[in-house]
Parts: structure tokens; sequence; C-alpha cells
């Protein structure tokens, strides 16, 4: 194994978000997804959520303790504007979009329409037979996270409403630059970017329409993978 390892599904937008910092950064890594339930739990006790990274053999949890921790051992390039103005904005953008953008996500992901193929392809990399289980398990279990956050109790037109709106303000964020608040790509974009992509990853089409919508941020997309990939 080597020094670095990421633990999680690259289906998850803060496991791609972190994926892409690491990019980012050129460090090697190898990515280790999840067989079941209990490998998350087993790779963090303590929120029992992935991603989870392994560097030199110490554990760190959470995609932003992650990216803190990546900057302080590789700082460069750096993931925060130096202008503190301009830093808070994208810290404060980059927790909206893991706290509150992942949720409308969530929400779409596992309403009535959607569920059954969210399950279908989380599932997907298991044995054939536990497929089924699994896929009811994973119905159960995150749909009713969903609904315990609230965002999974309202209605799906009224979730997709919603989500278009904020895209809308994010287009107007992004305005006329690169990236948010600045030319330079920092973890605003990583996190933002991450929910985007992985939106697009197929169980959601209604997604897909809204950021088609949107081509701005259809091309902020473009831009963070293109900058991120190896
Ligand atoms: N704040 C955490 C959120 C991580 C998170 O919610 N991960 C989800 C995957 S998208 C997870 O592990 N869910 C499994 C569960 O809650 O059982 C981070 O930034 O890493």
């Amino acid at each position: 194994m080597s020094a670095t390892v990421l633990f999680g599904s690259p289906l998850s937008p803060f496991v791609d978000k972190v994926q892409r910092a690491l990019k980012l950064k050129k460090i090697e890594y190898e990515l280790v997804g999840p067989k079941g339930p209990s490998d998350i739990k087993r790779w963090n006790s303590q929120t029992r959520k992935m991603p989870v990274l392994e560097l030199n053999g110490e554990r760190v949890i959470d995609s932003s303790f992650i990216l803190d921790r990546l900057e302080r051992d590789f700082p460069e390039p750096p993931l925060l504007s130096r202008n503190p103005a301009t830093r808070a904005s994208q810290r404060l953008l980059e927790d909206w979009s893991d706290e509150g953008l992942y949720w409308y996500l969530m929400a779409l992901r596992w309403s009535e329409k959607n569920a059954s193929a969210s399950a279908k392809q989380i599932s997907a990399d298991a044995p054939a037979l536990l497929r089924p289980l699994l896929a009811r398990f994973l119905t159960r279990q995150l749909g009713g996270m969903t609904r315990a956050q609230g965002m999974g109790r309202l209605p799906a037109d009224v979730v997709l409403k919603q989500l278009g709106e904020r895209l809308d303000d994010l287009v107007v964020l992004l305005s006329d630059r690169p990236y948010f608040f600045g030319d330079q790509l920092s973890r605003a974009d990583l996190s933002v970017g991450g929910m985007l992509h992985t939106g697009l990853s197929g169980p959601t089409p209604e997604f897909n329409q809204l950021l088609s919508e949107r081509p701005a941020l259809a091309r902020h997309l473009e831009r963070v993978r293109e900058a991120t990939k190896r």
C-alpha cells in the first residue's frame, strides 16, 4: 500500500473533493472503496462517514479537516486566497456547499422517483446476491437521514425549485471570474465542483437538466475537472 490512502467511494462528493485536492497538489495516493457499510464505521468510528485519509500512517477524517491537513503538509498550490476577505468567502462557500447544497442533492437522490436508481448505483459493486439487500438498507438509511435532516420531507418539486434558485445564486457569485471569488482555484471550487460532478452521475436526471440550463456553472465544473485531472 502507498503512504497515502484515501478511503471512500468516488460517488461521494466529499471523496471527490479530496481526490481533486490530492491531484491538484500532485500527491500520489491509492483509493480504497467500501465493500459495505461496516467498512465506513471501521475506517472512521468517530463520525462514521467517508472520506478518511491515511497519511504516513495517521488517519484524518472529514473532507475539510483533510484539506486543512493537506494545506499544512503540502502548501503548494494553496487552496485559499492570501486575501483575508476572499479567503473568508471561499471558506464560507465551501461550508455551505458541504452542509447545505449537499442536502438538496440528497433530497433529489432519495426522492420517491430516484431512490431506486440511487440505491442500485451505490450497491452496484456488491456481490450480486447481496445487492437487493444492500439497496434496501441504503434506501432506508440514507433516505431516512435525508428526512431527519428536513430537506427530505419537502415535496420533490419544491426541492427542485429551491435548488435551481441556489444554482442561480452560484452563477451570480461566480460572476465573470473563472473560479469563486478569484482567478485561482480554491477549496470552495473543489467542494462545489464535487457536488456538481456527483450530481451528474446518473440517478438524478433533473439535476443534469438544471445544470444544462446554467452553462456558466457547467463551464466552471469543466474548469475544475481540467485543473484536477492527471
Ligand atoms: N462533513 C463530512 C461529510 C461526509 C459525509 O457525509 N459522507 C457521506 C458520504 S457522501 C457518508 O459517509 N455517509 C455514510 C453515512 O452517513 O452512513 C465531510 O466533509 O467529510
